[in-house]
């Protein structure tokens, strides 16, 4: 029923959605901060979790809890079906050709570390990386460590002042010098969606590969691995509703293949001797150790909450909440939007002129509401505005206009206080 709710009128829709149902679902929701009802805005941070997701981590300790791909016995079986069903499950949703094509790692910082580590070791002095000036701290500090150990050159894709990628500059980048291309899918700071199908086909013009940073975008949007045809796609549980440590690497087969795995250890060998080691099949090739079980089941909770909503569902309502956020916002004196793309997704970025970002969250903490200051760890986007940081509310399905509208006005008291 709900998945036919697109062809709707909005006021139907959002009926149809029952976001009241929806906010029973989060206990969190129910708590207070400093005696006011929590206003939880810091969804592009970690999003909450619903109750299904929270019950699934007991109930796999109180009753599966073993080792995978260790044992015979039926515990480490039924846990080591529950975790590769989650492979199959994601394989689904993201549309990946093969389930061994997602690896499972400890969210979006580890797999871009972890392709960037095996990647080094195809690159030569004077071969060069393209990346953005949108990107996270993620996307830039493990390549840097690679241009450190290869004499590697690293690129920068520039923005203009909506915070939108300069795609002429980009092509001007690319060479036959290009032999990877990373950049985010939407920006955590601007909420800025980028056209990455788009930068995946020039740079494949090039012969470069491509990794997609969707952290911020899997919560929020579709993504289909094999229609984008990106070579690498990152991204992390805890921002759609499931849990912290836990997250997946997509490696086209062919690039899997290719690389040395990143982490030697248990579980990722076919045979080992003093001599020689050989490594096992995809995906166990990228997973030594015992990973996240409790945690990837978990994760497969999560996906099945989001798919029952429905993503297009979700995209639709958020948009919603951003353009009445938008226009709310606007009317506050002294207030600018940071980020004004086009294509944007359920991230908003302020500041307000003369006050510090950090003094107006810590005055809307007392009233609840908890929205993150600061650079949001994307120094590079603070320096091209020129500013010492945003504030940054950010949204999530149970999020709604009333809330919105309590934001508004916690933003004038504070503002009143400051000035
Ligand atoms: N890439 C992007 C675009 C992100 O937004 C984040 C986290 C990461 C990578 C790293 O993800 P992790 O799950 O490995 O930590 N972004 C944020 C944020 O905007 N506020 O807190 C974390």
């Amino acid at each position: 029923m709900i998945g036919l709710v697109s062809l709707l009128p909005t006021t139907t829709i959002l009926r149809m959605l029952n976001i009241s149902k929806i906010r029973e679902g989060f206990p969190i929701l129910q708590r207070t901060v400093n005696n006011k009802p929590l206003l939880y805005l810091d969804n592009a941070s970690t999003s909450q979790k619903p109750l299904v997701v929270i019950n699934s981590l007991v109930k796999y300790y109180k009753n599966y809890n073993a080792n995978v791909h260790r044992g015979i016995h039926t515990l480490s079986q039924e846990a080591t079906d529950m975790f590769e069903e989650v492979r199959t499950k994601l394989q689904q949703h993201f549309n990946a050709k093969h389930a061994h094509e997602i690896i499972f790692t400890r969210g979006t910082t580890e797999s871009i570390n972890l392709v960037a580590s095996s990647f080094s070791q195809l690159l030569n002095k004077g071969d060069e990386i393209i990346i953005s000036q949108l990107e996270h701290h993620s996307n830039i500090v493990p390549w840097q460590l690679v241009c450190e150990k290869t004499a590697a050159k690293l690129k920068v894709i520039p923005i203009n002042d909506k915070g939108e990628l300069l795609l002429e500059e980009y092509e001007k980048l690319l060479s036959s010098k290009t032999k990877i291309v990373a950049i985010n899918h939407v920006s955590n700071t601007l909420g800025t969606i980028n056209p990455v199908k788009n930068i995946i086909e020039k740079a494949h013009q090039y012969g470069a590969a491509v990794l997609v940073d969707g952290a911020q975008a899997t919560p929020h949007i579709e993504v289909d691995f094999q229609d984008l045809d990106c070579d690498f796609y990152c991204t992390s549980a805890h921002k759609m509703y499931g849990p912290t440590g836990v997250g997946i690497l997509y490696g086209k087969e062919k690039w899997l293949t290719k690389l040395p795995p990143y982490h030697g250890g248990g579980e990722m060998i076919k045979e080992v001797t003093f001599e020689k080691t050989t490594y096992a099949d995809l995906p166990y090739k990228f997973e030594a150790g015992t990973p996240n079980i409790a945690g990837v089941i978990a994760y497969g909770v999560a996906i099945d909450y989001i798919n029952k909503i429905s993503l297009k569902n979700i995209t639709f309502y958020e948009n919603e909440l951003l353009e009445y956020a938008t226009k709310q916002l606007l009317n506050i004196p002294k207030l600018k939007i940071i980020g004004n793309a086009t294509q944007k997704a359920a991230v908003i970025s302020f500041i307000i002129d003369g006050i510090h970002s950090s003094d107006i969250g810590s005055i809307i903490d007392k009233l609840g509401i908890a929205v993150r200051t600061g650079q949001h760890c994307t120094q590079p986007i603070m320096q091209y505005f020129n500013i010492s940081g945003t504030i940054r509310a950010s949204f999530a399905i149970y999020n709604t206009k009333e809330e919105i509208d309590v934001l508004v006005i916690a933003l004038q008291k504070a503002i009143l206080m400051l000035s």
